[in-house]
């Protein structure tokens, strides 16, 4: 068993980036194992859920006549727009029927306000709306967290950089994370992590 103030954040882990789904990271579903073995070790368990209205702005579809996988500028910054993914409802959006969610303590949903994205489990894509979670943390104690989840490129390295930001102690464990990877992005959130001083295990 972890101290009372280690938590375990799980990221993302929904139908929808699993194999099969509408934004599939390959080997989605392999990290279930060590995922659950983790959600009875910690006594502080968060999941962190995407949820996204049908008119989000980051889902291509809302934007006429730009491919999946681009990127345009939103008044935050660069986005980049995805296959529409994790609707509010839809099975997509549900957690993979594998990950033991019964275990967590808070479910934080995120990405819900259609004119803005939210990759990190702490701030949307702004770096300045807050989710909750960083007083939620506090309140109950913790002072390092475990990152595990999908995908170790976007929702991962987001929140185990603001995490760092916000003062936590962070670990993502990388056998527990699967990537997107598009056009080297694994590479260079591996290299931000470890330069902001994310111990990548
Ligand atoms: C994610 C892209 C869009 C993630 C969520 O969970 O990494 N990536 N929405
Ligand atoms: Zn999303």
């Amino acid at each position: 068993m972890h101290p009372q103030t280690d938590a375990l954040i799980v990221i993302d882990v929904q139908n929808d980036f699993c194999p099969g789904g509408a934004l599939a990271v390959a080997g989605g579903d392999e990290i279930l194992p060590e995922v659950n073995a983790l959600l009875g070790q910690f006594a502080i368990k968060v999941l962190t859920q995407d949820w996204h209205p049908v008119t989000h702005s980051s889902f291509a579809d809302n934007h006429p006549g730009a491919a999946p996988f681009s990127q345009i500028d939103m008044p935050y910054g660069p986005q980049v727009l995805w296959p529409a993914h994790c609707v509010q409802g839809t099975a997509g959006a549900v957690f993979h029927s594998g990950l033991h969610s019964d275990a967590a303590d808070l479910v934080i949903r995120k990405g819900f306000r259609p004119q803005i994205d939210s990759y990190s489990a702490f701030f949307e894509n702004d770096h300045q709306t807050q989710t909750g979670l960083d007083g939620y943390l506090r309140a109950r104690g913790a002072s390092t967290l475990t990152l595990v989840g999908l995908a170790t490129d976007f929702c991962v390295a987001y929140s185990a950089l603001d995490a760092v930001r916000l003062g936590f102690g962070v670990t993502v464990r990388m056998q527990a994370c699967r990537a997107i990877d598009l056009d080297g992005s694994l590479a260079r959130a591996c290299d931000q992590m470890r330069a902001a001083g994310v111990i990548l295990a």
